[in-house]
């Protein structure tokens, strides 16, 4: 019987994935923990505690005490909020990682899942179509706690088994719960704002393409990579995964076509040359052909459920 800690239960990817993991392993068998309050679906349908996962001897004490098996750790600073803390945020990004690494050398928690990005790439790197192997030189302090992370992960497994799994996550769209300091994030704003007023300032130009994906296929390609048999897996750093790609003009187009006097405004500022130094498109044939990733939504399936979704909540 698997028993699953998910830490950052309350973000923007654990939300939604505590639920999905409870759905699948049954609500008691998934322990959602964080340092803040969970949203109230996740309080009600199953065990939530507080537990900050830079605390190691609680953290294995907590592991230890549920007979935690998987860990899908969660917790981060983006990209926007750790170019404002460089030194706070790579400690926080690699504490966490490297405790839960850890777990799996000290506990039953052998099994791990952790994010990485596509803020591993840099500015040296192709832009269009990335491959999974190619040059990574990441200029930002978010993406060089991811490198290292991969690079880390991949160690455990080879030097002490720990089955460490990962995704380098494009954009992620979410209408549950807002991202937060990511640079991503303009690409969930906007939904909400065409929703509320009906106009939006965009803190990146208008023909910025960036690799995005809606949240429910990223949740689907997680579990089904945490489901996968080891054997198949032919990579320990991380896949790349490449959902779609779109600039902010395009988001606002699609989003005219339900909200015809919709309204996109410019006004770049230091996350602009963080996206600069991004990729525009993914490759991720690699993900495809170990565990068959196959995501569903384009921009404009995507628009069409965030408009419906936050209407209803708004
Ligand atoms: C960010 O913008 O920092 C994140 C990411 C792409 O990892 N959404």
């Amino acid at each position: 019987m698997e028993k699953i800690l998910v830490i950052g239960c309350s973000g923007q990817i654990g939300s939604e994935l505590t639920l999905a993991l409870r759905k699948l392993y049954g609500n008691d068998n998934v322990f959602a923990t964080d340092i803040k309050q969970a949203p109230a679906d996740i309080l009600e349908s199953g065990p939530f505690h507080i537990l900050d996962v830079l605390d190691y001897n609680n953290l294995l004490h907590f592991v230890v005490r549920y007979n935690i098996t998987q860990v899908y750790n969660l917790a981060a600073v983006l990209s926007g909020n750790a170019e404002k803390i460089p030194q706070q945020a790579w400690e926080i990004n690699m504490k966490a990682l490297m405790n839960t690494l850890e777990l799996g050398r000290d506990s039953d928690a052998k099994k791990l899942f952790w994010p990485s990005s596509i803020a591993v790439f840099g500015p040296t790197t192709p832009r269009h179509n990335t491959p999974q192997m190619t040059v990574m030189e990441p200029n930002t302090v978010y993406g060089i706690s991811k490198l290292a992370g991969e690079r880390w992960g991949e160690y455990y497994h080879k030097r002490y088994g720990v089955d460490f799994r990962s995704l380098r996550y494009p954009g992620l769209i979410s209408h549950k719960t807002e991202a937060g300091g990511g640079t991503t994030d303009y690409a969930v704003e906007i939904y909400f704002e065409a929703i509320k007023n009906k106009s939006y300032e965009c803190f990146l130009s208008e023909d910025t393409a960036l690799p995005m994906m809606f949240m429910d296929d990223a949740i689907h390609a997680t579990i089904k990579l945490m489901q996968t048999d080891g054997e198949k897996l032919s990579l320990r750093s991380s896949y790349n995964v490449g959902g779609m790609s779109f600039t902010p003009k395009e988001v606002a187009a699609s989003i005219k076509k339900h909200i015809p006097d919709f309204e996109i405004s410019y006004n770049p500022d230091f996350r602009q040359a963080i996206a600069d130094s991004w990729p525009a498109s993914i490759d991720d044939s690699v993900a495809r052909k170990d565990w068959g990733l196959n995501d569903t939504f384009n921009l404009d399936s995507m628009t069409e459920v965030m408009l419906r979704e936050i209407k209803k909540k708004l």
